[in-house]
């Protein structure tokens, strides 16, 4: 359906709906449910140069209104993503969104120059804002200038667009956004998961062995949606919103903030069913809006 189209670097999406990166694996899993090919883009799990396991079990626990994650970033790593995952999804007709993780700078540049070379990744999803490694991740997220030079080395070697994933877990994420801008990005995903914890209290210990995990759902959906309002205000880069999204409402309220795409990830785990089914409901509450396009959404709230 032409009117839930939308264009961005890269990624000419026929809905705006894609599982965001964590919680869609690579595909297999949900292709059991459904065609693939009706979402919008497919955002793959993190990839790393080496294969990794993640952290020891447990890694999820259950929150109010949401859930906390430490996975650690298990993945088959570049060679088998490269050998298997990328040519099985090659059956569907979705554009790849390839999200790379790693400890070293250099670690982000051999994967990328790699993965953008696949047939259908047509955007990489540089993620600076993982929260669960000890090494890497949200250490390349926190500081503008280490955020921009490695947005920067990755954008020399790329040979698709480059969105940077940003971390809700700075004091000013307008600073980051501002610095990985100019430092050549040609969009923004936001928000990656909020820092959290949760205590058993019989055992008096953490209730994940990594102590801490990422916190995700509907409880974060504001905090989002906050921060896009602010950072699509200061930026010219298009933004692919994500953070606790479940309902159609939910998707046009994150573009009337200034997303240009959604992603939706905690709520592929209580129903495999959600993103074509935001799909299918989406036109409805645009004859509700009186919206003709959904593109006409974008950012068409107050404006500071
Ligand atoms: N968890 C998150 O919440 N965000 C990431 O980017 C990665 C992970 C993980 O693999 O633990």
């Amino acid at each position: 359906m032409s009117r839930l189209k939308v264009e961005l670097p890269g990624l000419s999406l026929k809905n705006p709906i894609m599982p965001a990166s964590g919680c869609f694996g690579f595909g297999k899993e949900y292709a059991s449910f459904y065609d693939l090919s009706e979402l919008g883009a497919i955002a793959i799990k993190a990839t790393t140069a080496e294969s990794r396991f993640g952290n020891a079990t447990p890694r999820v626990a259950e929150t109010t209104a949401g859930m906390l994650n430490a996975i650690g970033l298990q993945n088959p790593g570049i060679e088998g993503v490269m050998a298997n995952e990328l040519p099985w999804l090659e059956r569907y007709d979705v554009p790849i969104v390839a999200n790379v993780a790693g400890t070293e700078i250099d670690d982000y540049v051999a994967t990328t120059a790699r993965l953008s070379t696949a047939p259908n990744v047509h955007a990489i999803e540089l993620n600076i804002s993982c929260p669960n490694v000890k090494q890497g991740g949200i250490a390349f997220g926190t500081i503008p200038e280490v955020a921009a030079q490695l947005t920067k080395e990755v954008k020399a070697v790329s040979e698709v667009p480059v969105y940077v994933k940003l971390s809700p877990n700075v004091a000013d994420i307008v600073e980051i956004a501002r610095a990985v801008e100019q430092a050549g990005a040609d969009g923004l995903s936001m928000i990656n998961t909020l820092l959290g914890s949760r205590i058993d209290i019989r055992r008096r210990k953490p209730i994940l062995s990594n102590l801490y995990g990422g916190l995700s759902g509907p409880a974060i959906k504001p905090v989002a949606i906050r921060m896009i309002h602010q950072v699509s205000q200061a930026v010219t880069i298009p933004i692919i919103g994500m953070g606790g999204i479940q309902t159609a409402e939910d998707v046009v309220e994150f573009m009337l903030a200034g997303a240009s795409a959604v992603a939706i990830g905690t709520a592929n785990f209580t129903d495999p069913y959600i993103c074509p089914t935001l799909i299918e409901e989406l036109p409805s509450l645009l004859d509700e809006l009186e919206v003709n396009e959904i593109h006409e959404l974008i950012g068409g709230s107050w404006k500071e």
